[in-house]
């Protein structure tokens, strides 16, 4: 019975289709909703509304985490992801594992199927960390990797400040913090990288997330004439964080894969054509599946950042934004997602995450695993984002399956 259950695809694309109207990005199939937004306030209202029409318990925590669970007793096999974008968002990066999640729910209840443990669907706050760092926010304080209160006084690269717009969008709740640890986390996302489709596979049971670290730095020199001042009495950091962008490439490409750098934002002011800045304020994201060879990189980086701003008479400040170990998940529920993938006939290969996810935190409390699906061309964090109804199917049996799987895992 339970084995030959399998998802409504329709159901699916539908509601992909309705939260993307929201935020949606003219002329393509992505949206922008930013965190703590007025659109992320209604993409949340959409989709609590979904899960309340479903007859869950839905409750919303201290960060504005907000989970859907079956009624019933005892720690849930959860599932879940994020609904907060970046500003050229696709419409799949974490919303198909939220909607995915609603879906498997939807359709073990018109199976009359209720599992040995109950299931429970997620979203959690600003997982992108694009608005406010460090991204995950929302699954870091669940899992108690970050006190409230800290999070609370976040500000964001538009000033803003995570509490205050907590309680602007009306999502600032009462569920204690951290939450209670689920029995088992399993979250669909799409793959967000090339690997799956050129090797023509169709699932990735991820076993893993490379480290992450993400550095503000502050380039202090000097305003000055752009036609008036030699290049030799110039203090600028325009140039500093010119050169730091070109050597954190250069750096990725000498370490080799699977070490990637992306100086991602330059704000210099005052940011005007016949002016030599007087300050740079850049970021740089750095990752490695290997942690000493992801420390190597900061501290080489860090080392040509200070030589380099020296050199050109400026000062340098530096502030951490994220810094996340790489991840190992659970052996048990990789297997898991690996052949409940094989029983549904999918092709399936072992692989880790190149994106950071919500996923990575839960594995700091239980048992947890992902489940990747293709991205079309690779592409993603871009609107012309794209997975194939097929392989959204395909993703989101694997999904159903594998919590089926879970649930009826003999108490240990
Ligand atoms: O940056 C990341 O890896 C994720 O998209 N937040
Ligand atoms: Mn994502
Ligand atoms: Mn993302």
């Amino acid at each position: 019975m339970e084995h030959d259950l399998s998802i409504n695809i329709d159901r699916l694309l539908g509601r992909l289709a309705e939260l993307a109207e929201i935020g949606a990005i003219e002329g393509t199939e992505g949206c922008a909703r930013l965190a703590l937004t007025d659109e992320d306030k209604a993409g949340r209202d959409l989709v609590v509304t979904w899960m309340t029409d479903l007859g869950l318990e839905v409750s919303v925590d201290g960060i504005g985490n907000v989970i859907a669970t079956m009624p019933g007793e005892g720690p849930p096999v959860m599932t879940g992801s994020h609904i907060d974008t970046v500003r050229t968002g696709g419409r799949y990066d974490g919303n198909l594992g939220v909607l995915a999640g609603l879906e498997v729910i939807e359709t073990i209840q018109a199976a009359g199927i209720t599992p040995a443990r109950r299931f429970a669907v997620g979203f959690f706050t600003d997982e992108e960390g694009s608005r406010f760092a460090p991204d995950m926010l929302g699954s870091l304080v669940y899992v108690g990797g970050m006190p409230l209160e800290e999070a609370l006084d976040i500000s964001g690269i538009d000033g803003a400040i995570v509490g205050e717009e907590l309680e602007r969008i009306g999502y600032a709740g009462s569920a204690p913090l951290p939450g209670p640890s689920p029995h088992s986390f399993v979250e669909l996302h799409i793959e967000q990288g090339p690997v799956l489709e050129i090797e023509d596979v169709t699932i990735g049971a991820v076993d893993g997330v490379q480290g992450i670290s993400w550095t503000e730095v502050e380039v202090v020199g000097q305003s000055n004439h752009a036609g008036t001042t030699p290049m030799g009495l110039r203090k600028d950091p325009g140039f500093v964080a010119a050169a730091c962008a070109n050597f954190a490439r250069e750096l990725a490409l000498e370490l080799g894969d699977p070490q990637v750098a992306t100086v991602g934002r330059i704000d210099l002011h005052p940011n005007l054509v016949n002016v030599v800045a007087a300050t740079a304020t850049f970021t740089v994201d750095l990752r490695n599946t290997d942690e000493a060879t992801l420390q190597e990189s900061e501290q080489r980086f860090a080392e040509f950042l200070e030589k380099t701003a020296s050199a050109e008479g400026c000062t340098v400040e530096t502030r951490t934004l994220a810094r996340f170990e790489p991840v190992i998940f659970d052996p048990a529920v990789v297997d898991i997602v690996e052949s409940a993938s094989s029983n549904l006939g999918y092709s399936v290969k072992r692989m880790p995450s190149g994106a950071g996810h919500d996923a990575q935190m839960f594995a700091r409390v239980c048992p947890t695993a992902m489940v990747f699906t293709p991205s079309v061309n690779g592409i993603s964090h871009n609107p012309a984002e794209y997975t194939s109804p097929e392989d959204l199917e395909a993703g989101a049996n694997v999904l159903l399956h594998t919590m089926l799987a879970l649930a009826n895992l003999e108490t240990t």
